[in-house]
């Protein structure tokens, strides 16, 4: 999971993203507001894909997911360059000392509250305390710096082959995909998502002694070819943990996920994101009748219960029996 996102600078409402973004990441992690949040966050995804200049608060207006609210910022901002709010924000330390701490791996904005209630208001007052932390933090934490840097899509591409190739040598039939902002075509990524299944093994058979030994078979094979340096957890369908290729490059967050074959393409649409797009997608499944999650298409029958999964066979399979027009990944902003 990449922790901080807004636009790339050659967006031409670059700088407004900037500061819904900043606004969205308050809203999360230190009033916990996941509503405004969201209404932060969809703005800035509007935004991000706008293909000109907004100039004024009322033209934002006319583009769906910005409200009287967020058009008003953009007006103040327009006109005097800056946000009363968010310097307020900024000039509060307890806002900027959530803030940072947040930015390491597993701790979130309740963790961090109570870190900063302790006294613990910066990285480096952090560092001295790992003490109050569980091994996810610490690892994230040793490795903070390394974990803030992007990583360039021509390094996941090594790392996608190194894995392959492990993969291969153990059953010719796992497959893999790598997921997330690299699937999305972007030029460089916050992590690296990776799905994997096999076609042997699908959710109504499901022995559960021998997929708990998949999932651990390939991190062990990934970690003697040298790959995988470090785990965060590893249970029997997940694995979040770190990569480095050789010497030369940065700690990589790598997480890793085995997937029944019957729910591989609704699991890739869903970690394909984005998440503005993963939700744009499921407002629409429920408009057509069906639910849709990161397992399975479901037709909802006029009791609302919902039906058995639809089979699918391709992330297009999941569009056409929804009616919605195919979008490449690269179009899924
Ligand atoms: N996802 C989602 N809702 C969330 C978190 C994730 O729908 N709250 C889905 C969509 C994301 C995908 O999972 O695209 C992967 O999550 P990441 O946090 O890794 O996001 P990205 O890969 O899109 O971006 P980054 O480059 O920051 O990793
Ligand atoms: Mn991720
Ligand atoms: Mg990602």
């Amino acid at each position: 999971m990449g922790k901080r996102k807004a636009s790339d600078d050659t967006n031409p409402n670059h700088d407004f993203c900037e500061f819904l973004s900043e606004l969205a990441e308050y809203e999360k992690n230190v009033t916990r507001d996941i509503h405004r949040y969201s209404a932060y966050r969809k703005a800035v995804s509007v935004l991000a894909s706008h293909p000109t200049r907004i100039t004024s608060g009322d033209e934002a207006r006319k583009l769906k997911g910005i409200g009287e609210k967020i058009a008003k910022k953009i007006d103040e901002f327009l006109q005097t360059g800056k946000l009363r709010k968010l310097e307020a924000i900024h000039s509060d330390s307890t806002n900027a000392a959530i803030n940072e701490l947040t930015r390491v791996t597993g701790i979130g904005p309740a963790k961090a509250h109570s870190l900063v209630k302790e006294g613990i208001t910066s990285i480096e007052e952090l560092r001295k305390h790992t003490d109050k932390l569980t091994h996810h933090q610490i690892v994230g934490l040793r490795h903070f710096e390394d974990f803030e840097k992007k990583i360039p899509r021509q390094e996941i591409e090594q790392i996608e082959s190194v894995i392959n190739k492990e993969l291969k040598a153990m059953d010719h039939d796992l497959k893999i995909t790598i997921c997330g902002s690299y699937r999305r075509g972007k030029a460089e990524s916050g992590d690296i998502d990776t799905l994997i299944t096999h076609p042997n093994f699908t959710s109504d058979k499901v022995d559960k002694k021998h997929k708990n030994n998949m999932l651990k078979n390939i991190v062990t094979a990934l970690e003697k070819c040298g790959l995988v340096t470090e785990t965060l957890s590893l249970g029997e369908s997940k694995f979040m943990g770190a990569c480095k290729l050789d010497l030369e490059h940065p700690t990589r967050r790598l997480d890793i996920r085995l997937i029944p074959y019957d729910q591989y393409y609704c699991c890739i649409l869903y970690f394909t994101g984005s998440d503005m797009f993963n939700k744009e997608m499921r407002t629409h499944a429920l408009e057509k009748g069906f639910t849709l999650n990161e397992y399975a298409l479901r037709p909802v029958g006029v009791t609302g219960v919902p039906g058995e999964p639809v089979e699918i066979h391709s992330e297009e399979d999941i569009f056409d029996y929804m009616d919605f027009p195919y979008k490449k990944p690269e179009e899924r902003g």
